[in-house]
Formats: structure tokens, C-alpha cells, sequence
């Protein structure tokens, strides 16, 4: 299998924490698509995604995956033991809710953000920027930080009482976060501890440490 992605993305960053977490990160052969020069723009690199974006995962018959729920859906069923996506159908659901939500609430919105009220990834691949939008879904993130901190007052993870592909989603949030310097505010004791706890998983703290930026820089 191949996946094409920018190793120090947030979102490709899910992925390879599943991978980690699963052990499955030699099967994979990576391919750099580099986002800055807008590789993922190109008319060949949206036969495999339309949406253009990364990650995305090539199958050996041809068949392409994008979107890191779906991806990591696949990836964690494939030996018929799913330890990420849940086992009975409440698990599954709640797992999608919440890792629905954290998109929704704290990484896309950080992602807007970056692409809407910061340079992004400059003239050449942001052909359409909308300040007031990005500056909205900013206060937004933080919104969903202050949600999640609240939710981790009352459990361990953030679908309940294991780690599961959620957890990585919000982990996709922190690295976007730390990107953009947008600091996880202080009063969010329970999500900061959290996430000191993750970063206690071999498999999150080794995909961290390929991530240039430091990540602590937000929760200092
Ligand atoms: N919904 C998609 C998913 O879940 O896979 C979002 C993927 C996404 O936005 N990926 C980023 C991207 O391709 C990669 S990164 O920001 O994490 O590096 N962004 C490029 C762009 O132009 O939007």
C-alpha cells in the first residue's frame, strides 16, 4: 500500500499515528506530495482525490482512499481486530460523532484559519482567502477546545474510556494548533493533561517528533 502525503501535516499525522498505534507503519511505502509547491493541486493529483488534499491511500488493485476517517476505518478493519474504530455498534458510533466533532470544532476550524487569515500556503495554492471567515472559525477552534476540556472532565478519552481514532483527531488539532501559534488557553486543564497523557503513547510521541515545530510551544 502507499499513502501520498506531507509528513509534517496535521492531517496525514492521524494517519500515520493509526498506522503506529496499529503497527502497521512498515506496510505502508510513503509518498511526499509537497504541498507548498501545490503538488496536491495538479490534475494527476486529483485523479486520486478530487478534493485535493492529503492524505490519501493507494490499495495494491488501484483502488484510492482519501479522508483520514475513512483511511484509518480501513486500516484498523484490516485484521478483523479494530482497537481505533470501535467493536459494537455504540463504540463505531460514538467514535464517529466525536471524531465528526473534532473536526468540525477544533481542527478544520484551525485549518480555515491557516488557509483563510494567514498567509497559508502562499499565492500560488490559496487562490481564494476570506479574512472574517478565518478569524471566525479561530474563535471557533478555541470554542471546541473549551467543549473538549469539559468532555475530558468527565472521561478519560474523548469517546469515552479508550483511545480511539477521536483522540487522534484532537491530537491532529494540537499539531495544527502549534502551527499557527494559536495556544490551547490555559483554563483547559483537563484537555492539557490529556494531552500530556498522549503523548506518553510510543506511537503518538514518534509521529510527534517528526513534526518540526514543537507542539509543547502551545501548551507551555
Ligand atoms: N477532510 C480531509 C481529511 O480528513 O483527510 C482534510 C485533509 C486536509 O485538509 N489535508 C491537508 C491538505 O491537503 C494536509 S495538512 O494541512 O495536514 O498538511 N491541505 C492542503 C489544502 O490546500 O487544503
Amino acid at each position: 500500500m502507499k499513502i501520498y502525503d506531507w509528513p509534517t501535516g496535521p492531517y496525514p499525522a492521524r494517519v500515520r499515528i493509526a498506522l503506529a498505534e496499529k503497527q502497521m507503519l512498515s506496510r505502508i511505502e510513503f509518498v511526499r506530495i509537497n504541498l507548498w509547491k501545490g503538488e496536491h493541486k495538479t490534475t494527476d493529483f486529483r485523479s486520486r482525490n478530487y478534493s485535493g488534499t492529503v492524505p490519501v491511500l493507494e490499495l495494491d488493485d488501484g483502488t484510492f482512499l482519501a479522508e483520514c476517517t475513512a483511511i484509518t476505518v480501513y486500516l484498523d478493519t484490516l485484521d478483523g481486530n479494530p482497537t481505533l474504530t470501535g467493536r459494537t455498534p455504540l463504540e463505531k458510533g460514538v467514535i464517529q460523532m466525536m471524531t465528526k466533532r473534532a473536526e468540525i470544532e477544533m481542527l478544520d476550524a484551525i485549518s480555515v484559519y491557516f488557509h483563510h487569515a494567514t498567509a497559508g500556503l502562499g499565492p500560488e495554492v490559496e487562490r481564494y482567502q476570506n479574512m472574517e471567515w478565518g478569524l471566525y472559525q479561530r474563535d471557533k477552534a478555541l470554542g471546541g477546545m473549551h467543549y473538549f476540556d469539559a468532555v475530558l472532565r468527565k472521561q478519560p478519552f474523548i469517546a469515552g474510556e479508550a483511545f480511539s481514532m477521536a483522540d487522534i483527531a484532537v491530537i491532529g488539532g494540537f499539531i495544527f494548533a502549534a502551527i499557527v501559534d494559536l495556544p490551547i488557553p490555559q483554563e483547559c486543564k483537563a484537555l492539557l493533561a490529556w494531552y500530556a497523557r498522549m503523548q506518553e503513547r510510543p506511537g503518538v510521541r514518534e509521529q510527534l517528533a517528526i513534526i518540526a515545530r514543537p507542539i509543547t510551544s502551545c501548551c507551555a
